[in-house]
């Protein structure tokens, strides 16, 4: 749910970058921070929670802050949880007060039951938030095209595409920054149209 200052005249949006272990979300995150153009000193740090040993075990963040719609300033928060499965509280604390989501899924053939998982996954998480992927706004993104056994985009598609209208889908080579602003820039869109539509109230 977005935050919303009415004295600071602030819109705060949550981007959350889900998806299996290992399949690119911090690479996304690492690519939008080194890429993205933004007033000077307006650009977040990079902050990443994690140990030595498993570099997703809790979460990063990038804040960004963006244009002004209706007097606000929106920032957008961005995040990516842990993939293993063993960290679902963790998840689930990140997923808290999400207002869009990128899925990152990992393209090569072997990983598709991970992929399936963790979209399930995604799912029943939001269920526990009374949430409800249909409500908030989210792209996929197909990553590590660049693989030689990479599943073609139409399978992705019948695996993680499955509404009734299909979300926009995303071919990625993250390391690249290949398909990441893409994927940024259509949720941050998508998000930008729900709350042009909406009339901000108070909340704050
Ligand atoms: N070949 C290839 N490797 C990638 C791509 N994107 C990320 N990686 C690598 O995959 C590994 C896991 O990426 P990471 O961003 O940590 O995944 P996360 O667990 O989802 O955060 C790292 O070694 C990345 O460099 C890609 O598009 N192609
Ligand atoms: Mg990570």
């Amino acid at each position: 749910m977005a935050i919303i200052n009415q004295a600071t005249k602030e819109l705060q949006l949550k981007i959350v970058y889900y998806g299996p272990a290992m399949g690119g979300k911090t690479t996304n995150l690492v690519q939008v921070h080194d890429h993205i153009q933004t007033p000077a000193g307006h650009k977040g740090k990079l902050v990443s929670l994690a140990t030595s040993s498993d570099r997703t075990l809790f979460f990063d963040f990038l804040p960004i802050e963006s244009m002004t719609i209706k007097g606000f300033k929106t920032k957008f928060q961005l995040y990516t949880v842990p993939g293993q499965v063993v960290y679902n509280t963790t998840r689930q604390l990140v997923l808290r007060g999400v207002d869009g989501i990128v899925f990152v899924a990992d393209s090569q053939y072997e990983k598709m039951p991970e992929n399936v998982e963790a979209f399930q996954n995604l799912c029943d998480n939001l269920k526990q938030l009374k949430l409800d992927l249909g409500e908030i706004p989210y792209v996929l993104q197909y990553n590590k095209r660049d693989l030689p056994n990479a599943a073609p985009v139409a399978y992705l598609d019948f695996l993680l595409n499955r509404r009734e209208v299909q979300v926009p889908s995303f071919a990625g080579t993250a390391h690249k920054g290949e398909g990441v602003f893409e994927a940024l820039n259509m949720v941050t869109r998508l998000l930008l149209q729900k709350y042009l539509h909406q009339e901000v109230s108070p909340s704050v």
